[in-house]
């Protein structure tokens, strides 16, 4: 059973630092506020155009928003218990706070395919060429430009309510695609067409949760959407956490942060 770490318990502890290793990821319950989840989704329902009360409005299974910079995000993004496990997960004074939370993938109950949900993983830096789509940013072992994938949930979040799917342990099979490709690393494109190769028929998990739970993820796990099968809309922000140093896979005895003691797990 996945222990959870409740908000009050600062830091991380030896099963939970096991679990980020072997499983990539962590799940904190109650890392922000209800009512902040509540102030946040009052903004987000106004821009969707979308009436909570009305599901006439909700034409669309997917609606994407961002980039949030009000109080109700900022608060979320900056709690306590988060930037304690950052310090952890990614090193003290090695990672840049949020000021926003990225974009919201907003799941709606609807009968169309969102079109959106296959396996990937976060790519992090753009191409040599710059001014690239999404798909042609790069990924490289070293996980330049990006310490965390965050899934930061705004609204309860059941099994039936669009939960990212997550693979879990895939982290250390990308890691190990990533070794040998260099500074260059892989396009976001490339990696998700090897993904099934390299990280098929692992184990799933659902982030799912109250409203306030985050999910602090390595950068390489391989996650993917689903549509929706609820009834109440999911909001959910996805933001990376940017580092402030590069990762350095070299690093030894209690230096290396979580993150980069995953990357040398996988890579021997
Ligand atoms: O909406 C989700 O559950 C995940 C979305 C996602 O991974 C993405 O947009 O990159």
């Amino acid at each position: 059973m996945r222990e959870v770490l409740p908000a009050e318990n600062r830091r991380l502890n030896a099963t939970q630092k096991e679990q980020f290793l072997r499983e990539g990821f962590v799940r904190l319950d109650g890392a922000f506020s209800q009512k902040i989840a509540a102030e946040a989704r009052a903004i987000l329902w106004r821009d969707t155009g979308c009436s909570p009360d009305d599901r006439s409005t909700w034409v669309h299974p997917v609606v994407r928003l961002g980039d949030y910079a009000q109080e109700p995000f900022r608060e979320a993004a900056n709690a306590r218990v988060l930037h304690d496990a950052f310090d952890e997960l990614v090193g003290r004074n090695r990672w840049l706070p949020r000021t926003t939370l990225g974009t919201f993938p907003i799941r709606f109950p609807h009968p169309d395919d969102p079109g959106d949900t296959g396996w990937h993983v976060d790519a992090s830096f753009p191409p040599e060429s710059g001014g690239a789509s999404f798909f042609e940013w790069r990924i490289n072992v070293n996980s330049r430009g990006r310490g965390l994938l965050m899934l930061f949930l705004f609204s309860d979040v059941g099994e039936k309510d669009a939960p990212t799917r997550i693979r879990t342990g895939s982290h250390l099979a990308v890691a190990r695609a990533l070794r040998g490709k260099g500074e260059r690393g892989m396009s976001a494109m490339e990696l998700a067409a090897a993904l099934d190769e390299v990280s098929g028929g692992m184990p799933e998990a659902l982030a799912i949760g109250e409203a306030g739970t985050v999910y602090l993820c390595h950068p390489f796990l391989a996650h993917a959407a689903q549509p929706h099968q609820g009834d109440h809309p999911r909001f959910m922000a996805q933001p990376p956490l940017y580092p402030k140093t590069v990762f350095d896979l070299n690093r030894t005895g209690s230096e290396p942060s979580l993150v980069e003691r995953a990357i040398q797990l996988a890579l021997g």
